[in-house]
């Protein structure tokens, strides 16, 4: 063990006033699906991933929830932690900035660089964004240039690092290690920002309380940015981080919004302290919503345990890292994640590895096959599996997992064509038909348990159940991808026991499960909003009114006045990649212009809406329909026995909009 090659990488260290979204999955999955790649190439890995729990912004948010500081980050990463468990990732360090290593490994660092004469007291006044928890550049009430937010201006006696001195350091290091940053667009930005000069950096806070304490410097807590970066090397060992072997880390891997505070500031730190530095910060790109970041701040965004619940953990594993190139932004759609789901994984992956099973267990007596000599058909199969073998290495060690993928799906591809053109069902029983049979289905299955071997730090999940269809031995995690070859497969080898793969998912009902997973999540505690009248199924974002009752519920005016309706006016109508029912409407109610969904598409024409005034439910709570954010409802009657939405209007009055129903 102990002269196996260490690796060392780390996920950030998520903000814990928030719960994960799958833009934090995305980076948590592709570090995981590194740590089981790398440790399938004989590498001692450690992945390191956690929480950074301190500043202002979880002051605020525990005092919002009326709870201590840290009873509610206590929660906040217990709630993270088992999220990555679901996602089967398979984190070796979970770190939280309140643990007492990483206190004492920040306190460390920062005496380190204090004695090495580059950290001074002194005051500042400045523009502060709690949101990014940085200085920003810009006069008091101004937005904060990178966030877009308000700041405020702060002034604290603090104590600074010296930044400044570390700029031709610093571009020393770039332009030795032109590996650094990566990709190529983020570090011409770094160098570019380091060029312009840097400023020194306040690096402890006396305007926050929830902090490590600088010692001996009370009321001095630290800079969360110091505070966080460090949770990378208290992961291993902090000070005593040569015992364990793991630093420097060899990648930081990060959102792009980032990439200063580790291109910059942390080497610097660590330069200061004399420690050595990380090999590479690679920083990938967002994934988008509607063409802009997914961010807790703006509320756009998805959570990963609705997509788990109904595709399963590796299908969304599989799409963050299809559809995405690494290093990219990406749109998520729910549509184009089922679209995956079916055409790649049930019917690329999974019916191939089912289909197979059965062709074996029907013909060889559920013992793979033993073959004769190769034709050509075969042997050009066999050629481009051993050919995959070494691409998929090469692309995965440069991280590119989009294409990785796509060469294994081409490889299942083709091996569905041949399974067509060889078409080993209609091959007799006399002895030459049987050996050609024997040998079309033996290299049918080797292709699958390359393929398995290759796609399994992506589908941990799934591989492991072919892997043992395939009767093979162990986990396919303990595969050295070093040593596999084409023409390993056993004859004689039975065939395990067959498990559910991917079953077949009718679309529009998955996504129709996972958006009211997701609503259900994101309900707040119902601010009391008097029950609507019954909905048709068609009209979510519609109230219908429903038939009356037998025995309605009776409930008082104060009740009926708490629902806020207004009269809108559509601005604009257009429906819904994917949602035959759904229109996306922008409603003007007088004060704002809304985006609503409402189900209304089958019965009325999107241009024929515009200009049309509609009453409108203002104040219900937010909510996704097919992954588009729906603010408001519009009223319907619903008429006959389908529900035949009917939109409740004024004719006959010129109404002045934002008026309220009453
Ligand atoms: O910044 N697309 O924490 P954070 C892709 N605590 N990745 C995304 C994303 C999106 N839409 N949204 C978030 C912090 N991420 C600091 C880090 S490190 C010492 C301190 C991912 O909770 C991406 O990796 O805001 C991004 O950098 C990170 O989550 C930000 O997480």
């Amino acid at each position: 063990m102990t002269d196996k090659r260490k690796y060392y990488l780390t996920t950030p260290i998520y903000y814990t006033n928030g719960l994960p979204h799958i833009g934090h999955t995305y980076s948590t999955i592709v570090c995981d699906t590194i740590r089981r790649y790398k440790r399938m190439r004989g590498y001692d890995v450690v992945m390191t991933t956690g929480t950074d729990e301190h500043g202002v912004n979880v002051e605020r948010s525990a005092k919002k929830a009326g709870v201590p500081e840290s009873e509610f980050v206590a929660k906040m990463a217990a709630e993270w932690r088992a999220l990555w468990d679901e996602l089967g990732v398979q984190g070796d360090e979970f770190i939280r900035t309140t643990d007492l290593k990483h206190a004492h490994t920040v306190q460390w660092l920062f005496k380190q660089c204090r004695e090495n004469g580059f950290v001074y007291p002194g005051h500042y006044t400045g523009q502060y964004c709690i949101y990014d928890n940085a200085y920003v550049d810009v006069k008091p009430g101004e937005n904060c240039p990178d966030c877009g937010r308000s700041t405020e201006t702060v002034t604290e006696a603090n104590y600074f690092f010296k930044l400044s001195a570390f700029q031709k350091p610093l571009l020393q290091w770039y332009a030795k290690h032109p590996d650094f940053i990566q990709p190529e667009a983020r570090r011409n930005e770094v160098l570019s920002f380091v060029e312009g000069g840097l400023r020194d950096l306040s690096i402890t806070r006396t305007t926050i309380r929830w902090g490590i304490p600088v010692p001996g410097e009370e009321p001095h807590v630290f800079y969360v940015w110091f505070d966080a970066l460090t949770a990378y090397l208290s992961a291993v060992g902090g000070p005593q981080y040569e015992k364990t072997g793991f630093w420097p880390a060899d990648v930081h891997l990060v959102g792009k919004e980032i990439i200063r505070f580790h291109a910059v500031y942390w080497p610097a730190f660590l330069m200061a302290a004399g420690l050595p530095l990380p090999k590479q910060i690679w920083a990938h790109g967002w994934l988008l919503m509607d063409s802009t970041k997914m961010s807790k701040s703006l509320g756009n965004v998805v959570r990963p345990r609705p997509i788990v619940h109904v595709l399963g953990m590796d299908a969304l594993r599989y799409y963050l890292l299809r559809e995405t190139v690494f290093g990219q932004d990406g749109n998520f759609s729910y549509d184009a994640l089922v679209q995956r789901y079916n055409s790649d994984l049930a019917n690329g992956l999974g019916n191939l590895a089912s289909r197979t099973a059965a062709m074996i267990e029907k013909n060889s007596g559920g013992k793979i096959p033993k073959p004769a000599a190769l034709q050509p058909s075969d042997s050009a199969l066999a050629t481009q599996a051993q050919a995959a073998i070494g691409d998929v290495v090469e692309q995965y060690d440069n991280l590119a997992f989009s294409r990785a993928l796509e060469q294994i799906w081409s490889l299942i591809a083709a091996t569905d064509k041949y399974l067509t053109t060889e078409h080993p069902w209609s091959l007799g029983e006399s002895d030459a038909d049987q050996q050609r049979r024997a040998t079309i289905l033996w290299t049918t299955a080797e292709v699958l348990r390359i393929a398995t071997a290759l796609t399994h730090p992506v589908l941990p999940e799934s591989t492991t159940k072919v892997w043992s269809l395939l009767g093979q031995p162990g986990q396919p995690g303990s595969i050295a991808l070093d040593n596999l070859r084409w023409g390993q497969l056993v004859p004689g080898t039975p065939l395990g026991k067959s498990q559910a793969l991917f079953p077949r998912i009718e679309k529009a009902e998955a996504i129709e499960r996972m958006e009211s997973m997701e609503n259900e999540a994101q309900k707040q505690p119902s601010p009391a909003v008097a029950p609507m009248p019954a909905s048709t199924p068609a009209a979510s974002g519609t109230a219908a009114a429903a038939a009356p009752q037998a025995t309605p519920e009776k409930i008082g005016i104060e009740d009926f006045a708490k629902v806020e309706m207004r009269v809108g006016q559509i601005k604009t109508a257009e429906r819904i990649v994917g949602a035959d029912k759904l229109l996306k409407l922008t409603v003007d109610i007088g004060t704002e212009i809304r985006q609503i969904c409402a189900g209304i598409a089958q019965y009325y024409e999107p241009e024929k809406l515009i200009g049309r005034k509609v009453a409108v439910v203002v104040n219900l709570a937010p909510r996704k329909l097919r992954g588009v954010e729906s603010n408001g409802m519009i009223v319907a009657a619903s008429v006959g026995p389908e529900g035949r939405p009917v939109l409740a209007g004024f004719p006959d009055e010129d109404v002045e909009i934002g008026a309220r129903l009453k």
